[in-house]
């Protein structure tokens, strides 16, 4: 055997196949609330750029554990090894169809897989769960039980004291709350139940922390790539000359608001992959797309930067204090002489506000007339998107692959801006490359130019930040103590 290899156990319905995929960090594994679920023993391999760096074996459990004990039982004699036993009960039972379940998970267990048996701590105790133990303990291999807190609160006192008799370790392991760092302790604790398995174990853990700080940089990237996409985003639309350019304003808002909120959600969609979190369903629920955070108030105080915040960045004072935009600033530099047009109608009122994105429309003569709206000036945009990428960041990089309701995130919405937490230092570094875009360039070739270095520059920065996230607080992902009960499995 290269890589270590486990066999989850357990009763119906505790919580295995939630442990084999939080392990794992594969979010294929059927979980679900109907008994039953898992019908045959299945490999998850946990790789790191192919490499497998250990196995977790999803099982069904014992079906009839009982009657397959009185087997063993029975045909132990005074001298006998168990083990030998066990083997004997495989060898004889695996092609007669009579204990199909239990020849499943028992033969990987002979071939040298280390047992995880999984409790759901928030049931009590029954005696009805020792046969399954004791045959586990026949088969003489290491094994761990990991008491899963189904129902927070609970009591885990009489589980332990039974466990602590069959089990070479015991734990607690929430396989829905568990954050990356609470899956590494449980690895650390996880080679020390096979003396030959040390060195792999933590081959493994060094992969897996190396591999975080690769997604944390693919993520900056991600990131850095959007924001600059967002920042400079323009939507168009040519019009008739004799046309009215106020009838296709709404729409041509809409349009730009479409295309802001796909660019956002390309991104979100490229960090679910960056953490294997394909699946993942977000319940917008009250959740505000990018226009909606863009138009209220209440965004603006609670996610960007606060205004003196942005001064102290860099960023231009003038936008934020000045009270009414001046339509013509911006368009005039770089397209002199060319403005017609004027605000876009259903975000009229909005401009009377000095929280106010600074979006204007401009009728280019070029090809005809054209009607133009962006890119988004305001110095706080990049910062509330910025927001909303590090807020999402928090979720999908820290999120247990056994989960399968969906993210709320408008419960994260609702905490504190991550972006003014972060050190003026880091503000500072990123607002100097928003402040760059912001300045229009009139050669298309300087402009692009502008943009690679600043999504090259940005990329550093936002590392940090993201690095600096406070997911781990408890109200995303509660600190669970790890319970540990050394002490062998006293024979009976
Ligand atoms: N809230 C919460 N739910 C859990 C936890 N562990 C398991 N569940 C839920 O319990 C149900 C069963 O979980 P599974 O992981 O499918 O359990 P299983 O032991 O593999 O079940 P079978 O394959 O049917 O034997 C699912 O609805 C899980 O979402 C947990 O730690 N917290
Ligand atoms: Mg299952």
């Amino acid at each position: 055997m290269t890589h270590p290899v486990f066999v989850v156990v357990g009763n119906v319905n505790r919580g295995k196949s939630s442990i084999v995929s939080t392990l794992a960090a594969d979010d294929t594994v059927r979980v679900s609330p109907v008994p039953g679920t898992t019908r045959e023993c299945r490999e998850f391999p946990m790789r790191v750029n192919s490499e497998i760096l250990y196995t977790l074996i999803d099982s069904p459990g014992f079906e009839r554990a009982r009657k397959a004990l009185s087997w063993l039982e029975e045909h132990q004699s005074a001298t006998s090894d168990r083990r030998k036993v066990v083997e004997e009960f495989v060898r004889v039972h695996k092609d007669s169809g009579e204990f199909p379940q239990e020849c499943a998970l028992l033969q990987p267990v002979l071939d040298g897989a280390a047992i995880l048996y999984v409790v759901d701590g928030s049931k009590p105790f029954s005696p009805r769960y020792e046969a399954e133990m004791e045959i586990l303990r026949w088969t003489a291999q290491p094994r761990m039980a990991l008491i899963n807190p189904v129902e927070k609160n609970a009591s885990y006192q009489e589980w332990r004291s039974v466990l602590d008799q069959y089990f070479n370790m015991v734990r607690v392991f929430d396989a829905h709350l568990a954050t990356f760092d609470q899956r590494i302790q449980l690895l650390v604790a996880l080679r020390e139940l096979r003396e030959e398995w040390r060195s792999p174990v933590d081959r493994a853990i060094a992969i897996l922390q190396d591999d975080r700080r690769r997604a944390a940089h693919e993520s900056a990237v991600v990131i850095a790539d959007m924001l600059v996409d967002m920042l400079v985003m323009v939507a168009e639309k040519p019009i008739p000359e004799e046309a009215d350019p106020e009838r296709f304003k709404p729409e041509l808002r809409d349009k730009y608001h479409d295309k802001l909120r796909k660019r956002e959600i390309k991104g979100q969609t490229e960090l679910r992959k960056i953490y294997a979190h394909s699946d993942l369903e977000i319940d917008a629920g009250e959740l505000a797309t990018v226009e909606d955070d863009l138009f209220s108030e209440a965004t603006w105080s609670q996610m960007g930067l606060r205004n003196a915040q942005v001064i102290a960045g860099g960023a231009s004072a003038g936008a934020l204090a000045g009270g009414v935009i001046d339509a013509g600033v911006g368009g005039t530099s770089f397209l002199a002489g060319t403005i017609l047009g004027g605000m876009i109608g259903g975000a009229a009122a909005w401009y009377g506000s000095k929280k106010l994105p600074d979006v204007k429309i401009h009728i280019l003569p070029n090809v005809g007339r054209s009607l133009r709206i962006g890119p988004m000036k305001n110095p706080n945009f990049p910062w509330i998107v910025l927001n909303r990428a590090i807020l999402y960041h928090e979720v999908v990089s820290h999120r247990a692959h056994a989960r399968r309701d969906k993210v709320n995130l408008v419960e994260l919405q609702q905490g504190e801006s991550r972006v003014s937490k972060l050190s003026s230092d880091l503000r500072m570094k990123i607002e100097k490359q928003f402040a760059i875009l912001r300045k229009p360039r009139p050669l298309q070739a300087v402009q692009l130019q502008t943009e690679h270095a600043v999504r090259r520059n940005l990329v550093e920065p936002i590392e940090q930040a993201l690095n600096q996230d406070t997911s781990e607080s408890p109200k995303t992902a509660p600190a669970k103590p790890g319970l540990t009960f050394p002490g062998g499995a006293p024979s009976r």
